[in-house]
């Protein structure tokens, strides 16, 4: 196979075997309760395409939708990161050669264990999760996906928050040699997203570092992105370099942008409409172009698990 076919926009057929290893492996971890080892799921991959993809030592996570997850293809092809430029296949054709290694994460601010912190020695002391979130986008389109992860809050308390940590905000890479969405002012870089600590905390809230079983393709926000299921999913910032603990609120890109229709707390509600458009039904991404809408479910379908976060706050003024 030529350079050319090899990164041409046909499916792969590793694409579609990470699909099959990933659901093959978790069928088989429910029928043994064993843990997957490393060799396990282990696939020929294709030297240049994401030669960073590595199968990654996992066990089953709680708080999985029992919804079918959306292709390998559809997860990995249809993306928001504007680095990499604004349309939905943009990060995938522009991030392929994003190097993430070696990555640093810079914590700061309100707590008592500052510094830089390498990627190995944020991940490495936790066990990671299989995950099955909804995943949706304020563009009123949605997809399942098959997170890999730990804990954020498990993650943030090694860095022992004081009583003044009241929010946090973490903040994307700025490289606009490697980003060359960055080099135009669609948004105002470096990207960054704020949490309450209670939200934070969270045990839905996952510091993602992997897909289906594999870590986290670059378009996708590797090495390290957050994802907070019941939230719009603008809020699960990708690439992340920096997480600083601060007393006062801050703000997140889009709502630097505009302010009109992107709020702090982006939860999803199907109550509130986006200024331009409902919120009340989604798309399901690979369901065809003339698949009926879905409704949107209040936060996402994860009321149960989050609402008493906002009790007492008026969600159409805290949008
Ligand atoms: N740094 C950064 N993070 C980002 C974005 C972005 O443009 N830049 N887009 C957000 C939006 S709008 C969405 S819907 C999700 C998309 O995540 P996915 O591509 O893995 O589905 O990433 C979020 N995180
Ligand atoms: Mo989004």
């Amino acid at each position: 196979m030529d350079r050319a076919m090899k990164s041409s926009n046909a499916i792969r057929s590793w694409e579609i075997t990470s699909e099959t290893n990933y659901l093959n492996r978790r069928q088989f971890l429910r029928e043994t309760g064993l843990v997957a080892g490393a060799g396990i799921a282990s696939v020929v991959l294709p030297g240049r395409l994401l030669a960073d993809v590595r199968d990654l030592e996992t066990v089953p996570g709680p708080y999985s939708t029992d919804e079918k997850p959306n292709s390998w293809q559809d997860i990995t092809t249809y993306n928001n990161f504007y680095e990499f430029g604004t349309g939905k296949e943009d990060p995938y054709q522009n991030a392929q050669a994003f190097v993430t290694r070696p990555w640093t994460v810079k914590v700061s601010g309100e707590c008592d264990q500052p510094g830089d912190y390498h990627y190995e020695d944020i991940v490495s002391p936790h066990t990671l999760e299989d995950r099955v979130y909804r995943h949706r986008c304020v563009e009123a389109w949605s997809m399942v996906v098959p997170w890999v992860g730990f804990p954020l809050g498990d993650l943030l308390k090694r860095f022992s928050p004081n009583s003044d940590a009241k929010y946090v905000r973490f903040k994307t890479l700025y490289d606009p040699k490697q980003m060359p969405g960055q080099r135009r002012r669609v948004l105002n870089w470096p990207y960054v997203e704020g949490l309450t600590i209670h939200e934070a905390m969270h045990p839905l809230t996952l510091m993602v570092v992997g897909i289906y079983g594999r870590t986290l393709p670059n378009q996708n926000g590797a090495p390290l992105r957050l994802v907070m299921p019941w939230k719009y999913g603008f809020k699960g910032i990708k690439s992340i370099v920096e997480i600083e603990f601060t007393r006062r609120q801050p703000r997140n890109s889009w709502q630097i942008s505009a302010p009109r229709e992107y709020g702090f707390y982006a939860n999803v509600n199907p109550e509130v409409d986006h200024p331009r458009w409902s919120q009340a039904r989604e798309r399901r991404i690979g369901g065809g172009l003339f698949a009926a809408k879905q409704p949107t479910l209040m936060f996402n379908g994860y009321a149960d698990q989050v609402a008493q976060l906002y009790a007492g706050l008026d969600l159409r003024k805290h949008f």
